[in-house]
């Protein structure tokens, strides 16, 4: 097929609202901006396995033990469709995986605020969760059919995740006094990085009128946010807890709150690398990896010797 013709068929599958698959023609700019996203996305998953990961031993029950090692494994689920959802996009795992660890890639600037206290494991899972989840609400019908079909799937567990955190904030809200003071001071230091998390103002966000053109975003970084912050408030109420924020307002017009930005300054410092917890994050992620090496040696040998006697069948 000319490119031209290919270009046709292209534009018309996204204004069809169909699936654009592994195999089909695709301009050069959006399997590259798939690349990108996708595998920032995994990254982020992979990563945020470990501010929660460090409470699994210091879990205030059994039940929370458990529920936090599932929500943990998960999320490790999460990173795995995602690197296979890129991979059809023709790059490979070692690719993705050096590039988050030479600092190349980014991941969610979240994951790099540190976890002080038992509430701050039900913030991420309120605001976090909740804020990746109103992201990704969307991206269940972003154009790259692998990317979608991942999607959904991650969705279901993520509400679980939403729930988990919100229920111990329940319990810290409506706990004693000292266990409602440590909610509070969670919902202070998750507040801003949590609104974070949607990226830069639309204003200043170079990837998103591409990303809208090709329905690989289908709302901006600013209506998401505006959306969560609705959302959230309402819920910090019911806890009887307040957001850190004295500019917030009801605004009939808008249908919705006014509300102060986050600090973008710090924003654009922790995405180059310089956040509280940056570093100790990527020295994890390669302390696992180089520990792992014997698990991927072995796995490989054992594919290799299968196809062998595949071939000699
Ligand atoms: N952190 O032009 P835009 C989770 C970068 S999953 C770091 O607006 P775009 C689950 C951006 O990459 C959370 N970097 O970019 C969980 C770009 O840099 P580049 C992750 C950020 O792509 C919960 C530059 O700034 N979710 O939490 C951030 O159109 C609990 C300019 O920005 C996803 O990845 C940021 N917050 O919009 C796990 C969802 N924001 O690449 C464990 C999919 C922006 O040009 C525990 N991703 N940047 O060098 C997206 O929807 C988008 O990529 C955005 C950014 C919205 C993140």
């Amino acid at each position: 097929m000319e490119t031209n013709e290919a270009q046709a068929v292209f534009e018309s599958k996204l204004a069809n609202n169909e699936y654009i698959e592994p195999k089909d023609w695709m301009p050069e700019d959006y399997r590259k901006h798939l690349i990108r996203q996708i595998s920032q996305h995994a990254h982020s998953e992979v990563v945020g396995m470990l501010p929660e990961g460090n409470w699994i031993s210091r879990a205030p029950s059994l039940r929370a033990k458990l529920v936090l090692l599932a929500k943990v494994q998960d999320e490790g689920g999460h990173g795995l469709y995602l690197y296979t959802a890129a991979e059809t996009l023709g790059t490979s795992r070692d690719e993705m995986l050096d590039a988050l660890l030479t600092g190349k890639a980014k991941y969610s600037s979240i994951f790099n605020y540190p976890t002080l206290t038992w509430a701050d494991i039900g913030a991420i899972g309120w605001l976090v969760d909740g804020a990746a989840i109103m992201n990704q609400v969307m991206l269940q019908r972003t154009s790259y059919g692998p990317y979608s079909r991942a999607m959904i799937r991650i969705c279901k567990e993520e509400s679980f995740h939403q729930r988990q955190g919100y229920e111990i904030m329940t319990r810290m809200a409506f706990g004693s006094p000292e266990q409602k003071d440590m909610a509070q001071d969670a919902l202070n230091r998750w507040w801003y990085p949590s609104l974070m998390m949607f990226g830069p103002p639309d204003t200043e966000s170079p990837n998103s009128e591409k990303a809208i053109k090709w329905r690989i975003k289908r709302e901006t970084n600013d209506q998401l946010r505006q959306r969560f912050v609705n959302q959230t408030v309402v819920q910090a109420t019911y806890l009887g807890l307040k957001v850190p924020d004295d500019k917030l307002k009801w605004n009939p017009e808008k249908d919705g709150y006014d509300y102060s930005d986050p600090d973008w300054n710090e924003f654009k410092n922790v995405i180059k690398g310089h956040g509280i917890c940056n570093r100790e994050r990527i020295n994890a992620r390669q302390k696992a990896h180089d520990n792992g090496a014997w698990v991927r040696a072995a796995a490989n040998a054992y594919s290799q010797k299968q196809n062998q006697q595949s071939e000699a069948a």
